[in-house]
């Protein structure tokens, strides 16, 4: 009853490019996609086990004490699909409550699928499954196999808060299209959302005790070192993690410790001592402010849950057809 698709992959040239112009920017910057080598994978999801971040297990409370009023607004018999599925755990603590028709995960490779969908597969017979290896962030035209009604997007992990507002509300629109078929929209978005709250505890999410997130973040240099031939040293960097409340975002940036002159084939960057690369935004919201960008992009009649400290929240919102 699975199947695969890998419909776009990555062209190394075009990586190469990309990263090469944010080192070489006056103010350096690496996109937080290359966080996430295997490694940095690993990581992360180490992260995610951390006393000081609170997101997953705080979204994982609200998934578990509201399946069912999910199920009841949200319908159930849908297409869900599944934007940066990784090892599916999430959804599949939904499937008994939302009872999909049909399972679509989406992640940049399909190989990182095949593994969880098969073992869902056998869990869950009669729901099908197909597996797309794509990134999500720039273009959502689905296959024909992905059946056009009633879907439901479901993107966890307050992940939306790695794109700036701007690219968040083109994201949130391109999903409020691709719930659109022959003029009518049934679809809808499930989506979580990490809130504004005290800065002492956003910034010890972000900087952990342990340094888990330090390694997350210094392990990109060893990445760039990977996919550019690059030089970085390890050890001459630390990671910064902390709150930027005019901006209302987490910024991660690496800062040199010392002078130094980093290598790559055909080019060189100096960075001085306390230069830094930014490498990742991670954007609180307030809950007005969320449900404002999903009006803006066309949605409607928003559903909130959230934890009983409301540092975190899950939305369901209907796609209508614009006038
Ligand atoms: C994946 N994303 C939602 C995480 C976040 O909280 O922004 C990535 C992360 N970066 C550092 N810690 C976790």
């Amino acid at each position: 009853m699975s199947q695969f698709i890998q419909l776009t992959q990555q062209d190394p040239q075009l990586v190469r490019e990309e990263l090469l112009a944010g080192l070489l920017a006056a103010s350096a910057q690496t996109s937080p996609k290359y966080l996430y080598d295997a490694l940095g994978s690993k990581l992360f999801e180490a992260i995610c086990e951390l006393p000081e971040y609170y997101p997953t297990r705080t979204e994982a409370q609200i998934f578990a004490s509201h399946a069912d009023e999910i199920a009841a607004v949200a319908g159930t018999g849908a297409t869900l699909i599944d934007l940066g599925a990784g090892n599916c755990a999430k959804a599949a603590s939904l499937f008994p409550a939302l009872q999909p028709s049909h399972y679509v995960p989406i992640d940049i490779s399909v190989q990182f699928l095949r593994d969880a969908v098969s073992r869902l597969q056998s869990q869950f017979p009669r729901i099908a499954m197909t597996g797309i290896g794509m990134d999500f962030s720039s273009r959502l035209d689905l296959p024909t196999a992905v059946p056009r009604h009633n879907r439901l997007f479901f993107y966890p992990g307050s992940s939306i808060g790695n794109f700036t507002p701007q690219e968040a509300l083109a994201f949130l629109a391109r999903v409020h299209t691709a719930c659109i078929h022959e003029g009518n929209a049934d679809g809808g978005i499930l989506i979580s959302i990490d809130l504004v709250k005290d800065a002492a505890i956003l910034d010890a999410a972000y900087d952990d005790a342990l340094g888990v997130t330090a390694s997350f973040n210094l392990n990109l240099l060893q990445h760039l070192n990977h996919l550019l031939q690059a030089d970085f040293d390890l050890r001459a960097w630390r990671h910064r993690g902390f709150f930027n409340a005019r901006q209302s975002r987490i910024e991660m940036h690496l800062e040199a410790l010392s002078p130094q002159t980093v290598r790559w084939p055909g080019g060189v960057r100096r960075f001085e001592e306390g230069e830094r690369i930014h490498t990742e935004n991670s954007y609180k919201y307030t809950q007005q402010d969320f449900i404002d960008l999903l009006t803006q992009a066309g949605f409607v009649d928003v559903t909130v849950w959230s934890d009983p400290q409301q540092w975190f929240m899950v939305c369901h919102a209907r796609a209508v057809q614009p006038n």
